[in-house]
């Protein structure tokens, strides 16, 4: 409702043909089937404030923090977009596009149409569908929709109904470890999850990798790419920290 509501502003700010005459809208977009195999395949996370953690860090600026990430060999980088909840602007993602050349995640909820012009205009390479706000239809429509705009597509499920809104099309499907109602990461739910998943669609753990035992167990467990936050993001240099990591 409240996005719904947040839809409803922006349109009236700029119509889709504005936003297609954006600076961005028409650049080659990078591919994060490319770069899940060519770097380390994880993809991090700038994330101020969430609302399971409160505030995670807002004294860093996405530029110095998504060029560390990339210099240490981020495939790609998830930039939330939703302000009421995360703290997190069109601005994030616009201050970096130049800067950075490996795929963004626009992290949002998506409910319109509309939105995958912004996300295209403000410099985007992936969108994230939530398949519990979604139907399979809808999930279908916009992959469609997306693809059209040369956005590829991360579907996130937590749950075994949710694997009914896999299709085809989509290009990753995420595993959220953590339940949205209730916040609680579990890593055996996402690995019972990912072993029901058609075997030739790139899979996704995401949120609550909280150390290097995690993420060990999570790759052999034969996942394809890492989403992580909050690891990074609580130190005082997140980019460093993602280095120490991976290293
Ligand atoms: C990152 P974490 O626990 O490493 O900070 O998680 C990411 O997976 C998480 O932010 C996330 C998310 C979402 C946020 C996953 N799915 C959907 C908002 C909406």
């Amino acid at each position: 409702e409240r996005k719904k509501q947040e839809v409803t502003e922006a349109k009236s700010k700029f119509s889709i043909e504005q936003l297609k005459d954006s600076e961005f809208f028409g650049r080659p977009t990078f591919s994060l089937k490319e770069t899940l195999k060519s770097k380390s395949g994880i993809i991090t996370e700038f994330k101020r404030q969430s609302p399971s953690k409160g505030i995670i860090n807002d004294k860093v600026s996405p530029l110095e923090v998504v060029s560390e990430y990339e210099k240490f060999g981020a495939s790609a980088v998830s930039i939330l977009t939703d302000k009421d909840f995360f703290g997190g602007s069109f601005d994030d993602i616009l201050s970096v596009r130049n800067r950075i050349n490996i795929p963004i995640l626009r992290k949002d909820f998506m409910i319109d149409e509309y939105q995958f012009y912004e996300a295209k205009a403000i410099g985007a390479d992936i969108i994230l569908l939530i398949a519990a706000c979604l139907s399979s239809t809808q999930v279908s429509e916009f992959t469609e929709l997306a693809h059209s705009l040369n956005l590829e597509v991360l579907l996130e499920i937590h749950s075994e109904e949710e694997l009914k809104h896999i299709n085809k099309n989509v290009d990753f499907v995420g595993i959220n470890n953590r339940n949205l109602k209730d916040f609680k990461v579990d890593l055996q739910h996402s690995v019972e999850l990912k072993n029901q998943l058609p075997e030739d669609i790139f899979s996704i753990a995401e949120s609550g990798i909280y150390n290097e035992e995690d993420f060990k167990f999570l790759k052999e467990k034969g996942f394809d790419g890492f989403l992580m936050g909050e690891y990074f993001m609580k130190n005082e240099n997140p980019g460093e920290k993602f280095g120490e990591f991976v290293s």
